[in-house]
């Protein structure tokens, strides 16, 4: 089995939340938060600040952990161990980049219908402040199972 280790980061201003539209790698195309593997000469800390300067140019000051979740791809025998993020302090504004489109959407009004199939079960908690573990099973990447819990730190 292939596991990897990834993070993701969703920053949140007011009401709203910067999602990044993927231009590349897995899940292209879709919005999402910026993320992607953990490097072998860093934190997760420092993957997930790193991948968010990468991918939309904010720098953020403080990263508030929300969860973790693993995805199964049953088919390719390959698991993502995703450490969650939401950061309240960052500076910078945000801009296109090579690797992706970054755009702010109210937290009420996702585009669940072109994210990743398993947001809709776990995303919008830990945007109003709950923290998450949930496992979800996808068969080439369609979600054939999830299990959700709320995390009580
Ligand atoms: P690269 O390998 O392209 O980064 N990721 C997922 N995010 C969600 N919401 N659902 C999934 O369900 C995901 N699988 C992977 C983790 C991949 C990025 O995509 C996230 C990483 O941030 C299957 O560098």
């Amino acid at each position: 089995m292939k596991v990897v280790l990834e993070t993701l980061i969703y920053p949140v201003k007011e009401n709203k939340v910067l999602l990044i539209k993927k231009k590349r790698g897995l899940g292209k195309g879709l919005w999402n938060g910026s993320g992607g593997k953990v490097e072998n000469n860093e934190t997760i800390e420092e993957a997930a600040t790193r991948e968010l300067k990468e991918e939309t140019g904010l720098k953020a000051k403080s990263l508030i952990f929300v969860g973790f979740l693993e995805f199964f791809e049953i088919i390719k025998k390959e698991l993502h161990y995703v450490y969650v993020f939401v950061t309240k302090d960052f500076e910078g504004k945000e801009k296109e980049t090579e690797e992706a489109l970054p755009k702010w959407f109210e937290i009420d009004d996702l585009p669940f219908d072109k994210m990743w199939e398993d947001d809709q079960y776990w995303l919008k908690n830990v945007l109003k402040g709950e923290k998450v573990y949930a496992r979800f099973k996808f068969k080439n990447w369609k979600l054939v199972d999830k299990e959700v819990y709320k995390l009580n730190l």
